[in-house]
C-alpha cells in the first residue's frame, strides 16, 4: 500500500472514476458509464498497489502491462490515466468521444500514452494479453537481468463469452503463463440484461479446467482485490479473479442493470448517483485535491526502478527495442533455381532471417510443415522451454492472430502466425485491429488458392485476397516465385507500423524474376513486350508464369504484350504516379488481370477497358492443373481474352 493512502482517500478516488466516468460520458452523449463504476475499485487496487508503470516514461519496456479488454468501459482506463499523471489532461476527459481528442470511444493505443493496445471488440484484449504474455516470458528467458513484468488485463462478461477468449485460455493454461494475471468484472449485466439470458457457464471450473489458478473476491472492495492479485502473482498458473461486481455502481435507478452499461445516466440520474456516492454536484468533473495528489504519488511510485533499469539495460536488448534488425540475410539469400512453391522459398528465407535475427519468432495454427513456418533449431516455446523461437499455436486461428499481435505490440521480438489462407476468415479481427494498432504483425497464409487441388472448395480461397486488401493499412503480397517472395518478408519486415499478410502457394511456381528489386516496389514490368506494348498481362501469384506464357503465345502472333506483376498492390498504390504510369502506360488500355481469385476490384489497375479473368464462384475438388483449365485459368484462355481487346 502506498503511503498516505487513507481509506477515505481511496474512497475518494473510486468516486472520483465514478464521477468522471459519469460526466464524460453525459457531457458526450453517449458512452458506457456502467463497467467504470462498477470496476473502479479493480482498477485501483492494481493501479495504485500493484501494476509497475511510469506515466513519465510510457514505453518502459519492463513496466507491467494492462489492457482493458472490455474496451467499452474506457472512461475507467482514461481517469486512471489522467489521475497518475500520464500526459492525459483534464481537458482530454472533457473532450471524451470528441473529434481529434485523446479519449476516443474505445481505447486506441496510438491516441494517449499508456494505452497498450485498441480494444472494443470483446475478447481481443483478452487474447493479445496472451501474447504479450509469451514475448515477456521469451524475452525475460533470454534477458534474465532486464526482464521481469507482469500482464494484466480486466475482462468483462462479453470478453468470457466470445470465443476468441477460450481459445487464448486454453493456449495460456497450457503454456503456463503464470505472469498474467486477469481480472474479471463479473457484473453478470451485458447489454441485453443479465447474463442468464444466455450464459450458465461455471466460469471458475472452466479456468480451473484449462489449467489457471483462479480466486474469487468482492470485486468492490479494494483489499480483497489487492489481496487476491498478489495472490495471483504467487501462482506459476496464469489467473483468473473473479471480482463479483455492480455495474453502475452509485446509480440509484440503473446500477446492477442494463441500463447504465451502455448510455448516458441522464442528468438526474447522475445527480441522483452524485448525491448517493457523496460527490459534490458542481463543478462537473470534480477532482478533489487529495485525490489528485495521492494518484500523483501513486504514479511516481515506480520511477526509481524505471530509471535504474533503463540504465543498466544490456545493449543487445536496447537494439531489439529500437527495431534493429541484421538484414544480412538478404547478401545470403539461398540461390533459388527451379520451380518452388512460394510457401517453400518462405521456409528458407525465414529460416535465413532468424539465423541473424534472434527477435523473429513465430509459428503455425498446426500446420507448420503445410505453413513451412518452422525456425529450423530454433526449439519449441513451452511452459519448460521459455527459449523456444517455434510457437505450436494449436488449432486456435482466431487466438493464434491476437498472439502474434500481442508479440508484436510488446516490442523486442517480431512474431509470424501461419495458417491456410482460407483460415484467415477465423483471424479477421486481430488482423484488422493490427492494422489500426500499427502492429507489424506477420501473417503467413499458404495454400493460397484453387491451386491447392484436392483439398476442395471448402480449403480454396475466393474473396480472400479481395476481403485482407480492403484492409487499409494491411500490405497483402502475393508473391509470383522465389524472389519476390523474398521482397515480400523484407517489406514485412520493414514494416513496423502495419502488418503484412503473406499469401503463397502450394504448387510450384517456375523462376521468373532477376532479382527482388521489383518486388520491392510492390508492382513491376516482370517481361518486356518486343515493341511498344500494345496489351499488357497483369497478374498476381501463381498466375504470373501463365501470363507469361500467354506472352509467348500473343508475342508470336505479332501481338506486343508486356506482363506487370502486382504482388503487393497497396505498395505499388503508394509508389509515384510516373513509376506507375511506367509500369502501367495509360495509353494502353488493353489490358487483361488474372488472378485465381474473386475478380472484384481489379478495374483498379486494368480501366474500364479492361478484362478480369478470375473466380467469381467457388473451386473444385481435383488436382490443381486440372481445376485451372477446367475454370479457364490457362495460357491459351487469357490469350483469347487478349486477342478480344486488341
Ligand atoms: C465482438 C463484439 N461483439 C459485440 C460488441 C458490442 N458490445 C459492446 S459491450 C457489449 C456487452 C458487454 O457486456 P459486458 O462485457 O458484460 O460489459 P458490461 O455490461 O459489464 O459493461 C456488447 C455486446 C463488441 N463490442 N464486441
Amino acid at each position: 500500500m502506498p503511503t498516505g493512502e487513507a481509506v477515505e482517500t481511496v474512497q475518494l478516488t473510486l468516486n472520483t472514476i465514478r464521477g468522471l466516468s459519469m460526466d464524460a460520458v453525459q457531457a458526450a452523449n453517449s458512452g458506457h458509464p456502467g463497467l467504470p463504476m462498477g470496476a473502479a475499485a479493480m482498477g485501483y487496487a492494481l493501479f495504485a498497489r500493484h501494476l509497475r508503470f511510469d506515466p513519465e516514461a510510457p514505453d518502459w519496456f519492463n513496466r507491467d502491462r494492462f489492457i482493458l479488454s472490455a474496451g467499452h468501459g474506457s472512461m475507467l482506463l482514461y481517469s486512471l490515466l489522467f489521475l497518475t499523471g500520464y500526459d492525459l489532461s483534464l481537458d482530454d476527459i472533457k473532450n471524451f468521444r470528441q473529434w481529434g481528442s485523446k479519449t476516443p470511444g474505445h481505447p486506441e493505443n496510438f491516441m494517449a500514452p499508456g494505452v497498450e493496445m485498441a480494444t472494443g471488440p470483446l475478447g481481443q484484449g483478452f487474447a493479445t494479453g496472451v501474447g504479450m504474455a509469451i514475448a515477456e516470458e521469451m524475452l525475460r528467458a533470454a534477458f534474465p537481468d532486464d526482464v521481469g513484468h507482469w500482464t494484466y488485463a480486466i475482462c468483462s462478461d462479453g470478453d468470457l463469452m466470445e470465443g476468441v477468449s477460450h481459445e487464448a485460455a486454453s493456449l495460456a493454461g497450457h503454456l503456463q503463463l503464470g505472469r498474467l494475471v486477469y481480472l474479471y468484472d463479473s457484473n453478470r449485466v451485458t447489454i441485453d440484461g443479465k447474463t442468464d439470458l444466455a450464459y450458465s457457464d461455471d466460469v471458475a471450473g472452466r479456468f480451473a479446467a484449462y489449467g489457471w489458478h483462479v480466486s474469487k473476491c468482492d470485486g468492490m472492495d479494494v483489499d480483497q482485490v489487492d489481496q487476491r492479485i498478489a495472490g495471483a502473482k504467487g501462482d506459476a498458473r496464469p489467473s483468473l479473479i473473479v471480482c463479483t461486481t455492480t455495474i453502475g455502481y452509485g446509480s440509484p435507478n440503473k446500477a446492477d442493470s442494463e441500463q447504465s452499461h451502455g448510455s448516458p445516466l441522464g442528468v438526474e440520474e447522475v445527480k441522483s448517483a452524485k448525491i448517493a456516492l457523496g460527490i459534490p454536484l458542481e463543478p462537473l468533473f470534480f477532482v478533489p485535491g487529495e485525490v489528485r495528489e495521492h494518484m500523483l504519488e501513486v504514479g511516481s511510485r515506480c520511477r526509481k526502478e524505471r530509471i535504474a533499469s533503463e540504465n543498466k539495460i544490456d545493449e543487445a536488448l536496447k537494439k531489439r527495442l529500437a527495431g534493429e534488425m541484421d538484414h544480412s540475410w538478404e547478401r545470403h539469400l539461398p540461390v533459388f533455381e527451379g520451380a518452388m512453391a512460394t510457401r517453400a522459398s518462405s521456409g528458407k528465407i525465414i529460416n535465413a532471417i532468424a539465423k541473424g535475427a534472434p527477435q523473429l519468432v513465430g509459428g503455425s495454427a498446426d500446420l507448420t510443415d503445410s505453413n513451412q513456418t518452422e525456425i529450423i533449431g530454433g526449439d519449441t516455446f513451452s511452459a519448460r522451454s521459455r527459449m523456444g523461437r517455434n510457437i505450436h499455436f494449436g488449432v486456435r486461428e482466431h487466438a493464434m492472430a491476437c498472439a502474434v499481435n500481442g508479440l508484436n505490440l510488446h516490442g523486442g521480438l517480431r512474431a509470424f502466425g501461419g495458417t491456410f489462407l482460407i483460415f484467415s476468415d477465423y483471424m479477421r479481427p486481430p488482423i484488422r485491429l493490427a492494422a489500426l494498432m500499427r502492429s507489424g504483425s506477420i501473417f503467413v497464409f499458404t495454400h493460397d488458392s484453387i491451386g491447392l487441388g484436392e483439398d476442395g472448395p471448402t480449403h480454396q480461397p475466393i474473396e480472400h485476397l479481395m476481403g485482407l486488401r480492403a484492409i487499409p493499412n494491411l500490405a497483402v503480397f502475393r508473391p509470383a516465385d522465389a524472389n519476390e517472395t523474398a521482397a515480400a518478408w523484407k517489406i514485412a519486415l520493414e514494416r513496423n507500423e502495419g502488418p503484412t499478410a503473406l499469401v503463397l502457394t502450394r504448387q510450384p511456381v517456375p523462376p521468373l524474376s532477376l532479382g527482388i528489386e521489383g518486388g520491392l516496389r510492390g508492382g513491376y514490368v516482370l517481361r518486356e513486350s518486343s515493341t511498344d506494348p500494345s496489351l499488357m498481362l497483369i497478374a498476381t501469384g501463381s498466375e504470373v508464369s501463365i501470363c507469361v506464357e500467354a506472352r509467348e503465345m500473343l508475342e508470336s502472333e505479332g501481338i506486343p504484350t508486356r506482363v506487370v506483376s502486382i504482388p503487393c498492390w497497396e505498395l505499388f498504390g503508394e509508389q509515384p504516379q510516373e513509376y506507375r504510369d511506367s509500369v502501367l502506360p495509360p495509353s494502353v488500355t488493353a489490358r487483361v488481370s488474372v488472378e485465381a481469385g474473386a475478380t472484384l476490384g481489379w478495374d483498379r489497375w486494368i480501366g474500364s477497358y479492361g478484362k478480369a479473368i478470375g473466380l467469381d464462384h467457388f473451386g473444385a475438388s481435383a488436382p490443381y492443373k486440372r481445376i485451372y483449365e477446367e475454370f479457364g485459368l490457362t495460357p491459351e484462355k487469357i490469350a483469347d481474352a487478349a486477342r478480344s481487346l486488341v
